[in-house]
């Protein structure tokens, strides 16, 4: 049998380890079919030399919203699919989200498949959002959802009108969940809080973008995940609080966790890794960006240092382009909090949550203000679509972290911690256990290629500058805007081909580095996910050994 890639004189990085560099990985058919020292190179076999390149999973981004109702839909399929492919990215989860009006799942999932058929560069799945669980879809069409259509995951919201669900339904959901073995995000901020703080900050005149971050506080997502957990607690139910932010709703989580009563999962996002909500106070832009009537004043701006100054004009909204729920924190030991709920295990996934919108658009970031010039009122905080750009840069910014000897020892990531958080762990707390997520026989050849080495790598030496400009989605920003990265992937390879080569000038319609095209990406019907079934048979905290028949009752019984 000849290979159709060998990936030679490969360090190949696992979520367990380094392995001994100047392996070969043999791939047939799409699938890691050998790993040796020494592969034969057939007639038809391509090889790719990976001397001096750490050879990762290529990247599970299990949190991404593309196309959605009810959501920041400024990338769709093809570009963000894009972006993902040029970032190491080689797999996404998006959400498709039921609206109140619609009472069975199914015309749902229909038209999510309409809209990503033929358009995604990488492979990719669905979750549901459930905002109305009805008696037919929970007895049911849940069911179906999983037998049918492989879609073994929901996300629950405790905030946002049109998508908050009421404990009550939150209950209910999560006894079918267990029954089922779907795995259960939750968006966690408490939305009596959020509203109640917004309409006096409102009342007040404090409008600007800045009192975002005022009006979601973290007591908001302290006790949102808090009962979250005692919700899961009281149904036995697994649960995985999406892109945690703050220090106090972390400790619930930690908590929960190390008295093993049951699994509660983690997940984060860069931007709660490395941005401040100072941002959200930014009052000029690049004049790049500035929104029309504006004229350049002034001002050179003062990104990374040695680069030619920049002009900016002002713009008291620009920090609209960081609004994002739960909002950007504080102070930098809230951001340590996140290092370090990642380095001891807490955190156990991370994901993009890439929600973009526009920054300069009538749908974007500005509209507040283009509708309030409009109708002559006052543009609010409270009307910025919420949500930030990422699915590209997720990678790189992590892998800085693994490899930049720079990097203080408490943000320093191990690689295998790397390969865990980013790609190891969402496949398999999504039900793609034995196909994504790791090197090794049998897999999908879903593999990144990097090298560190100055000079191999198409990386100037001392890194790259991230700027918009070299990114593949359809947003007129990146939060990320001037952070330096030690690395980026020179290779992402999907199922055995490689899609995404930096070194290879612009392909005509699909952007510098692209090889792949829209519609190489395969829709993934996924099995349970690895979140470990809740306590059998143990009462929850506090219940009597006499209450237990009686427990039995409702606890495991329709
Ligand atoms: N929730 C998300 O999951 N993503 C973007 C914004 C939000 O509120
Ligand atoms: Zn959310
Ligand atoms: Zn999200």
């Amino acid at each position: 049998m000849d290979f159709d890639l060998i990936i030679k004189n490969a360090t190949i990085v696992t979520a367990s380890e380094v392995l001994q560099p100047g392996l070969s990985i043999g791939i047939k058919n799409g699938i890691i079919v050998a790993i040796a020292l020494f592969l034969p190179v057939g007639a038809s076999t391509k090889v790719v030399d990976a001397e001096g390149a750490y050879v990762t999973p290529g990247g599970v981004d299990s949190h991404v919203h593309l196309h959605q109702d009810n959501a920041p839909t400024g990338d769709k399929w093809l570009t963000g699919s894009r972006s993902a492919l040029a970032g190491g990215t080689t797999t996404i989860l998006a959400f498709a989200t039921q609206s109140r009006t619609q009472e069975s799942l199914f015309p749902v999932v229909k038209e999510y498949h309409s809209r990503a058929d033929g358009q995604s560069y990488i492979d990719y799945g669905f979750h549901l959002i459930l905002t109305k669980p009805t008696e037919k879809i929970l007895q049911h069409e849940l069911k179906a959802m999983v037998d049918q259509e492989g879609i073994t995951s929901v996300k629950l919201y405790m905030t946002y009108p049109a998508m908050k669900l009421g404990d009550g339904d939150m209950l209910e959901i999560m006894m079918q969940a267990r029954a089922l073995g779907v795995t259960t995000m939750i968006h966690a901020e408490n939305s009596d809080m959020i509203d109640m703080i917004t309409s006096r900050l409102l009342r007040n005149s404090r409008t600007l973008p800045k009192y975002h971050a005022i009006a979601r506080p973290q007591i908001a997502e302290s006790e949102a995940t808090n009962r979250a957990i005692s919700l899961s607690t009281l149904t036995s139910t697994p649960i995985l609080i999406v892109h945690m932010s703050s220090p106090v709703a972390i400790s619930h989580a930690r908590k929960a966790q190390s008295k093993s009563l049951l699994p509660v999962h983690a997940e984060t996002c860069p931007h709660y890794l490395y941005l401040l909500s100072s941002k959200l106070a930014a009052t000029s832009v690049p004049a790049a960006l500035a929104p029309e009537p504006h004229s350049p004043s002034h001002s050179p701006s003062h990104g990374g240092g040695e680069e030619e100054e920049e002009e900016e004009v002002e713009d008291e909204w620009a920090g609209a382009r960081h609004v994002c729920a739960p909002p950007l924190r504080h102070s930098t030991s809230d951001l340590q909090s996140i290092w370090d709920a990642m380095l001891n295990g807490t955190i156990t996934t991370v994901s993009s949550d890439h929600a973009p919108s526009l920054y300069n658009s009538p749908g974007g970031k500005r509209k507040p203000l283009i509708d309030a010039a409009a109708s002559q009122t006052v543009p609010t905080f409270a009307q910025i679509p919420n949500g930030l750009p990422g699915l590209e840069t997720r990678l790189p910014l992590l892998f800085d972290a693994a490899t930049n000897v720079d990097t203080p020892p408490s943000r320093r990531l191990s690689l295998p911690k790397f390969v865990e958080l980013t790609s190891t762990n969402p496949a398999r707390l999504y039900g793609l256990s034995g196909r994504k997520g790791t090197i090794a026989p049998g897999f999908d050849a879903d593999i990144t290629i990097w090298y560190p080495s100055p000079g191999h790598t198409g990386v100037a030496e001392g890194g790259l500058t991230i700027t918009n400009d070299m990114l593949h989605h359809s947003i007129d920003y990146t939060p990320f805007e001037g952070v330096k990265v030690c690395n980026w992937p020179r290779y992402t390879i999907l199922r055995g081909e490689v899609k995404w080569d930096r070194d290879v000038e612009l392909r005509e319609g699909h952007g510098r580095g692209i090889l792949g095209s829209p519609g190489d990406g395969r829709y993934l019907k996924r099995g349970k996910g690895e979140v470990l079934v809740g306590r059998t048979g143990q009462l929850p905290p506090g219940m009597r050994e006499g209450e237990r028949d009686e427990w039995a009752v409702w606890a495991t019984h329709d």
